[in-house]
């Protein structure tokens, strides 16, 4: 496997696994205040993250390539409030965004079509990420300070099922 693409997806393998406990802390945050369908959003959420880097390491394992587990940073153990949750998983969303489309470019600068094809599926998954995100973070701003309208938003969310795989129901489990 070309070295360049392999460490650019070594360090995606990191990223994923850093979402994952990044919405792990959000999910056991939510669960002790009280936000039961925010919880439930953020460990469905946290596995579709860890499916996202064990997809990766698969395909590099099965290209030649050797895939790396490496350290992750500690998790924030609390939060200001549901929209500075919301804020910060859409911030994180866009920095994760930026460094797919990184692979996109080192796949093409290389010349490796099967990689870049591979990632596409990646590119549309954060398109909807984001979109996901940015709707919630609006609902959650016209809540405001009204703790009914949170309770009705928190059930709605517990209720809700939220397809975070791209479009078909198994592609990020395999
Ligand atoms: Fe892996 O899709 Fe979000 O970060």
């Amino acid at each position: 496997m070309n070295k360049r693409v392999e460490s650019a997806l070594n360090d995606q393998i990191n990223k994923e696994a850093v979402s994952s406990q990044y919405y792990l802390a959000m999910a056991s945050w939510a669960e002790c205040n009280g936000l039961n369908g925010t919880a439930k959003f953020m460990y469905t959420h946290s596995d579709e993250e860890r499916f996202h880097m064990l997809k990766l390491i698969k395909f590099v394992n099965e290209r030649g390539g050797e895939a790396i587990i490496g350290s992750i940073e500690k998790a924030p153990t609390s939060f200001k409030d549901l929209e500075s949750v919301f804020e910060k998983l859409l911030a994180h969303e866009i920095k994760v965004t930026e460094s797919i489309n990184n692979i996109v470019d080192v796949c093409l600068q290389e010349k490796d079509y099967t990689t870049h094809n591979f990632i596409q599926w990646y590119v549309s998954e954060q398109l909807e990420e984001e979109a996901l995100a940015r709707t919630i973070l609006d609902k959650i701003k016209l809540i405001g300070g009204d703790k009914g309208g949170l309770y009705l938003f928190d059930r709605d969310l517990e209720n809700a099922s939220i397809d975070f795989s791209g479009g078909s129901s198994n592609e990020g489990q395999n």
